[in-house]
């Protein structure tokens, strides 16, 4: 979840002071502003590094395209493809997520090649059970995107489509909490224990989906459902990562800003900006002051934030995971820039370290726990977030390591790779590439890199899964 602040306004002011046009404000180095002759160098640095960012999108594309159109997911070294929410069931999954980013990179021809596969083949009457919360994120958090950036009717039909069959896997709940999995077409629902980031990751989507339809059943229900697990939270103001969708209670003790909570966090805040309810503001608010107070260790002059009991303060897990680094933009966002920056250089020393982020390491020593990197998207994220908030060039230098980190180790034959073991050298490739890819590094680094002319950076929304859905300048 991206939404903007300073940084237009101050470019704008630097660029005017220092009589550039639009071209030179791009380079502006905040604070610290460079003379005009490697104003412009740098500036020339960062529109190569987008363009690199655009070539490399419209090259895995045509990848895609070519050899696994209207599946899941492509495996970007043998060539093959596979599904994601249901084997045999493919969904596009990844024309989905690319089609926002394709339009911000203003790669029309390769946009218009993924909607109209999306008009001629997309159908969710599926007799198979899909997980709620991915499909939320990605299938409908990537139509009403799409929807955002191109208009079309068609696009906000499906999404519709998509949200009553989601619907089914709330209203069945007593509690209003969603089963993990819904089946599409019968809408029977399976699996009760959940978390969460299953429970709490609805809200803008379902916002947005409700604004645009007219119909409230969707937002009441994603709110309904954050309420019943905000209303449980331990006298600490923390929350157990697991809980029980029929009957609302904590299955366990462990309270984590990682998964699988993380999003949960993310979405009362964005709820409240996206959507303006000052409720989630208010829940946000306490969770934070709670995670703060208890949930947050310097180690060796970094900090981090380890597993701790919910009901006792107790720490007791210093594992953290890659996808936690998101936490640092979030916590910009939300108002504490200084913890959040704090947050992204211990992530930064990580990267210093190994170069690839591994997916979770142990704070107190810095070595991996966990080895692979499912191409994540979480430090990029992190850095546009701190980027917008601060203006600081620092941000960008970090995310143009990560993407140049990300074309030496995963680039292969046919597109991008998650690594199975990034402390080998070279680092081990998987077979992969994830369907979140197409939707939030690649439009990270871009956003990051250029003043994209079809982003209001002043007033705009991005999902967890990156999607846009305020902010399109059409
Ligand atoms: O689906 C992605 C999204 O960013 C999220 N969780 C994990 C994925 C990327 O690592 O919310």
């Amino acid at each position: 979840m991206r939404i903007s602040l300073p940084r237009r306004r101050f470019l704008t002011t630097l660029g005017a002071a220092a009589g550039l046009g639009a071209a030179g404000a791009l380079g502006a180095t905040p604070a610290h502003a460079a003379p005009m002759a490697s104003t412009s160098q740098t500036s020339r640095r960062w529109r190569r590094l987008a363009d690199d960012v655009r070539e490399e999108t419209r090259w895995a594309w045509r990848n895609y395209v070519e050899l696994a159109l209207g599946h899941d997911q492509i495996k970007p070294v043998s060539g093959t493809y596979e599904e994601f929410f249901a084997p045999g069931q493919p969904v596009g999954l990844s024309a989905v997520e690319a089609l926002d980013t394709l339009w911000l990179m203003e790669l029309d021809d390769e946009l218009e090649q993924g909607l109209s596969w999306v008009r001629s083949n997309l159908s969710f009457d599926i007799d198979a059970p899909f997980q709620v919360f991915e499909t939320n994120i990605r299938m409908l958090g990537g139509l009403l995107s799409a929807y955002h950036c191109v208009g079309e009717p068609r696009l906000l039909e499906l999404a519709t489509d998509l949200g009553d069959r989601l619907l089914t896997a709330f209203t069945s709940s007593p509690v209003g909490l969603p089963y993990r999995y819904v089946n599409l077409r019968t809408g029977e629902v399976t699996n009760p224990d959940t978390n969460l980031a299953e429970v709490g990751t609805y809200i803008t989507e379902f916002g947005a989906l409700s604004q645009w339809t007219g119909d409230p059943r969707y937002v009441d229900a994603a709110k309904r459902a954050m309420r019943v697990a905000y209303e449980a939270r331990s006298d600490l103001d923390l929350m157990p990562h697991d809980i029980h969708a029929e009957t609302g209670e904590w299955r366990n003790r462990v309270a984590t800003v990682g998964p699988p909570a993380d999003s949960f966090y993310e979405y009362l805040y964005d709820g409240w900006k996206l959507l303006g309810d000052d409720d989630l503001r208010t829940w946000y608010d306490t969770l934070i002051a709670g995670i703060t107070a208890h949930q947050v260790e310097e180690y060796e002059g970094r900090l981090w934030f380890p597993q701790v009991d919910a009901f006792t303060g107790e720490i007791t897990g210093r594992s953290q995971s890659e996808l936690a680094s998101f936490f640092s933009g979030l916590l910009a966002e939300g108002g504490d820039v200084a913890l959040g920056a704090r947050y992204h250089d211990s992530w930064n020393a990580v990267q210093d370290k190994f170069g690839v982020l591994p997916e979770g390491i142990d704070y107190t020593t810095l070595s991996a726990e966990s080895k692979g990197n499912q191409l994540r998207p979480e430090f990029a994220d992190g850095a546009f977030s701190l980027w917008l908030a601060t203006g600081d060039d620092v941000y960008r230098q970090r995310a143009a390591r990560h993407f140049e980190l990300m074309v030496e180790t995963s680039k292969v034959a046919h597109g991008y790779t998650i690594i199975s073991d990034v402390t080998t050298t070279p680092a081990t490739r998987g077979d992969l590439c994830p369907g979140y890819w197409w939707s939030e590094q690649l439009k990270y680094y871009y956003l990051t890199f250029v003043d994209a002319p079809r982003l209001d950076y002043a007033d705009h929304y991005l999902s967890t899964e990156g999607n846009l859905l305020k902010g399109a300048r059409r």
